[in-house]
């Protein structure tokens, strides 16, 4: 075997630990998004047949059902264009690895496959299909459909981690109290925030954080609602000023502190950051950064600049299938940043070496720092 084959081979077997998903256990039935209606209306994809169909208002699409405009975005990317992107091209390696053709004139035959399949083994199979051991959701008690599921009891599947996500909850009037209670009902392995730019968390976050031993993670760069008429397509980017990221994580050295960055040019300072400090954990390619070509390029960066004692993806997926394709091909990325590291080294690495590294960035790195 090459190199490259022995470290792919490492790669695909490492059990993936995802640090930041929008799926749900199946105990939250209404929210578990599955199936080929929902993987076609996903926001990526919305924009970009938006994009490609300039007589189609957002108005008028957001105005058809869920199938009428799964239909459209099939018709716009996937019939009359080559599913190029890297959302499209996802859709693509789901419906093959289900044995469904990605160049199907229309969606019955895939409609007619979902429609058969049990949300049990649905589960199991893309897990298994995806090599997922575990992954976190993102838990807002401000949502009143998330909110009415936990308030009735449920206890979601061991593994579906919860992760508390503080972007409306931290405007609570009584934040501390709001913390505690809802640490007590999820039991979240992290909190987690996503902000335009980055400045100190209120002081009850700090203090549930050491409190409870959980990491605070910080999403930084998204610019929520360039183009409202999008809805959640149309979130844009920015760069960041990273220093007052440093100052945080010096003056909380007892904090740990998980942070993605959205911007390409904050990939950088961000690992710089964490080259002075341990409490920072740089984690996943997230939204625009998700692309083979950047997965690439900032695995490569990392792995120059801190060595294997990064998370290098995340999915974010928010349709349970779409962890088969994000993890099929950040695998490919992350094995190709990995072959040409091991390439660079006087002597070739050992399988025993390649698999240790392999499971640290895929799942290990993960694990210790959300303590399962
Ligand atoms: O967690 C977040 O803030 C983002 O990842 C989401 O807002 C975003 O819409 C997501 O779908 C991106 O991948
Ligand atoms: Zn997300």
């Amino acid at each position: 075997m090459t190199l490259a084959e022995r470290v792919a081979t490492a790669v695909d077997a490492a059990p993936i630990i995802d640090l930041h998903t929008h799926l749900f256990a199946p105990q939250f039935p209404a929210l578990n998004l599955w199936g080929v209606d929902e993987l076609l209306t996903y926001h990526y994809l919305v924009a970009e047949a938006l994009r490609a169909e300039p007589k189609v208002t957002p108005e008028a699409f957001f105005a058809l059902d869920k199938k009428a405009q799964a239909d459209l975005v099939w018709a716009s990317l996937f019939v009359r264009r080559s599913p190029l992107s890297e959302a499209t091209a996802g859709v693509a390696t789901v419906l093959a690895a289900f044995g469904l053709d990605p160049a199907a004139p229309d969606l019955r035959e895939a409609r007619a496959f979902f429609a058969e399949r049990r949300v049990e083994d649905h589960v199991e199979d893309v897990l298994r299909l995806s090599g997922v051991s575990a992954l976190a959701m993102t838990n807002d008690p401000t949502d009143p459909a998330e909110r009415a599921i936990w308030e009735s009891g449920a206890t979601p599947d061991p593994r579906f981690y919860t992760a508390l996500r503080l972007d409306r909850l931290i405007h609570a009037s009584d934040l501390a109290s709001e913390l505690e209670r809802w640490i007590a009902r999820m039991r979240p392995r992290y909190l987690a925030i996503s902000v335009n730019e980055v400045s100190a968390p209120p002081r009850a976050v700090l203090d549930a954080c050491r409190e409870h031993g959980l990491p605070f993670a910080m999403m930084i760069g998204v610019r929520r609602a360039v183009n409202p008429r999008l809805g959640v397509a149309g979130d844009g980017v920015s760069t960041v000023d990273l220093i007052p990221l440093e100052r945080l994580a010096a003056e909380n050295p007892d904090v740990r502190f998980l942070v993605t960055t959205l911007a390409r040019e904050n990939t950088h300072p961000l690992c710089v950051v964490a080259r002075k400090f341990a409490n920072v954990l740089p984690f996943g390619c997230w939204w625009f950064m998700n692309n083979p070509s950047l997965i690439e390029e900032t695995t490569m960066m990392r792995l120059e600049m801190l060595g294997p004692t990064f998370v290098p993806q995340h999915s974010d997926a928010r349709v349970l299938d779409q962890l088969i394709y994000k993890w099929r091909h950040s695998r490919r990325s992350i094995a190709s940043a990995l072959t040409r590291r091991y390439g660079a080294m006087p002597v070739p690495p050992t399988d025993a070496q390649i698999e240790r590294d392999a499971r640290a960035l895929l799942g290990g790195i993960a694990k210790d720092w959300l303590g399962a």
